[in-house]
């Protein structure tokens, strides 16, 4: 039988055109992926370009924050009662009152949302300022400081030697019963102690005498100002990473408060609340008056440890496109006032660290 040339050229068109559909059908769902692939990438770059916004509109209220004070002449900072909200720009962030920006185009609408959340640290205890910069010498105001607060928390105060173990340079024991690296490599799942400064207050769950429950109590996860964005806790700081940090007492709360005197009781560190509730403290000596008042004298070390205005914040910014999340922290060093009332340097707001959850 003869080959009909006809029907062998229909089979190879016809294969032709199987293999091409199978490409062209792979072409698409490779293009399809691709693109879904594209505008998540899309999403995700703009999300995280909102939260570095965030953290650059952080800066531009604690900035202006600064000016207003400075303009009005006034020497302190606080968080303003809950009936005046507008008093301090910064503040309002923290009270969730002027959190979340929608950012748009002129064409486009929406493109997404950034929020931000700021944090007084200087309203808490310095946790790496029981060890001094140079991370060999132990500040022991600071450690007596830190000690105070723990009993106050009702938890053991030899916790801080093992604090002090875990960000001093040496692998000698500060304490009686604190370990240093030996201790931590024999783990079932070893790691290295610190040794340095704590970037994070969550580190402290790594640290012997630590537990879960002490973790907790020490975050103030109990405490109705706990939010699990704070970088940690309620009551500790891991900055200003400089030796001469300082309480703002127009906004410590009683815990850290009670961290300044043994002699300072809850009731006292109430009764000082309620007095800067109706006016803020000017100045630490009208503090340190108060203190007198209620019978307790603070030595000058102690004394030097007093602000009435906040330095350090930690920032956390979310952009959110189109589901997608990016989310930023970061602990920010305003210019403080100098007794001149001129802001002390060029670059008036200071990152100390920033990292990308
Ligand atoms: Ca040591
Ligand atoms: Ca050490």
């Amino acid at each position: 039988m003869k080959k009909d040339p006809k029907g062998f050229a229909l089979i190879i068109v016809l294969t032709l055109v199987t293999i091409l559909a199978a490409v062209v059908v792979e072409f698409a769902y490779t293009t399809r992926v691709e693109v879904e692939l594209t505008s998540a990438t899309r999403d995700d770059l703009q999300a995280y370009a909102l939260a570095y916004s965030g953290i650059e509109i952080a800066k531009s209220l604690l900035l202006s924050d600064l000016q207003e004070d400075q303009e009005q002449g006034a020497k302190i900072d606080f968080i303003p009662s809950e009936l005046d909200p507008t008093e301090e720009l910064w503040a309002q962030t923290q009270m969730g009152g002027f959190e979340s920006f929608p950012i748009t185009t002129d064409e486009a609408g929406e493109i997404g949302v950034v929020s931000i959340k700021i944090t007084d640290e200087s309203s808490k205890f310095y946790l790496n300022g029981l060890v001094k910069t140079n991370g060999v010498d132990v500040d022991t105001e600071a450690a007596e400081m830190a000690s105070r607060l723990l009993e106050a928390l009702e938890l053991p105060p030899e916790i801080v030697d093992d604090v002090i173990d875990w960000i001093d340079t040496d692998d000698t024991p500060y304490g009686l019963d604190s370990v240093e690296s030996p201790f931590y490599a024999s783990l079932d799942k070893p790691y290295e102690s610190r040794d340095s400064f704590m970037l994070s207050i969550s580190e402290l769950q790594m640290i012997h005498g630590v537990d879960d429950a002490t973790a907790r109590k020490l975050q103030g996860q109990e405490d109705e100002n706990y939010r699990k964005d704070a970088l940690g806790s309620v009551y500790l700081s891991a900055y200003p990473r400089v030796d001469s940090w300082a309480i703002n007492v127009n906004t410590a709360s009683a815990m850290v408060l009670q961290s300044i005197s043994a002699e300072m009781s809850s009731s006292v560190a109430e009764s000082l609340i309620e007095r800067r509730e109706e006016e803020p403290f000017k100045s630490v000596s009208d503090f340190t008056q108060e203190l007198a008042n209620s019978g307790i004298q603070l030595s000058g070390a102690l004394t030097s440890r007093l602000a009435v205005r906040s330095d350090v914040f930690s920032v956390r910014a979310e952009g959110v496109v189109h589901g997608v999340s990016s989310v930023m922290e970061a602990v920010l060093k305003r210019g403080t006032t100098s007794s001149g009332g001129a802001t002390s340097s060029s670059n008036p707001i200071e990152i100390l660290f920033l990292r990308v959850l």
